[in-house]
């Protein structure tokens, strides 16, 4: 018997209809059956944060119980963003979806594949603000509660998007 755990994913888009991109991936996810989604948050917009020469993007986060290993689970998620014409550009350039695994657990994790915490979690608004809609009190090992780190980062250029609906299809 495998354990569940809790993950959070992170989830980005800023090319060829970011919104339904969101949908598509999401839905993907949901299909998985070591995977089961327990919470989204709303989405926002934001500035990107890198080169600027790329268009706003599309965030969210997802809350899931799990029994895929954490590199299981990395896989299943370049899986998705394979699906979805993910294509390995410049660093931090755009892209049609962005799957990061967030937090696993409480497990902090570093090998050459991946780093959980990831690493910008503590200090991104378009990722510590949907985390807060769905899990204030969470712990970010290393870090502190997502409602502290909140406190100290500028939500400036972030917009929630109050009508998007997750289930439409167009
Ligand atoms: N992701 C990046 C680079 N820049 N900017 C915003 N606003 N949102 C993102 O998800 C994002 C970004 C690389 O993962
Ligand atoms: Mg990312
Ligand atoms: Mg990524």
């Amino acid at each position: 018997m495998t354990a569940l755990v809790r993950a959070y994913i992170g989830m980005g888009s800023n090319l060829a209809d970011p919104a339904s991109q969101m949908r598509r991936a999401r839905a993907a996810l949901a299909a998985v059956p070591e995977v089961q989604i327990r919470a989204t948050s709303p989405v926002y917009r934001s500035p990107p944060m890198g080169p600027v020469d790329q268009p706003d993007y599309l965030n969210a986060v997802l809350a899931a119980q799990t029994g895929l290993a954490p590199l299981s689970l990395l896989d299943t998620l370049q899986a998705i963003e394979r699906q979805q014409d993910r294509q390995r550009g410049r660093h931090w350039g755009p892209r049609t979806l962005d799957l990061d695994l967030l937090l696993y657990g409480e497990q902090v994790l570093i090998n050459e594949r991946l780093q959980v915490p990831h690493p910008g979690v503590h200090e991104r608004a378009f990722v510590l603000y949907p985390l807060a809609d769905i899990a204030p009190d969470l712990h970010v090992p290393g870090h502190g509660r997502v409602d502290e780190l909140l406190k100290s980062v500028s939500a400036a250029g972030l917009q929630r998007l109050g009508g998007f609906s997750w289930t439409e299809s167009g």
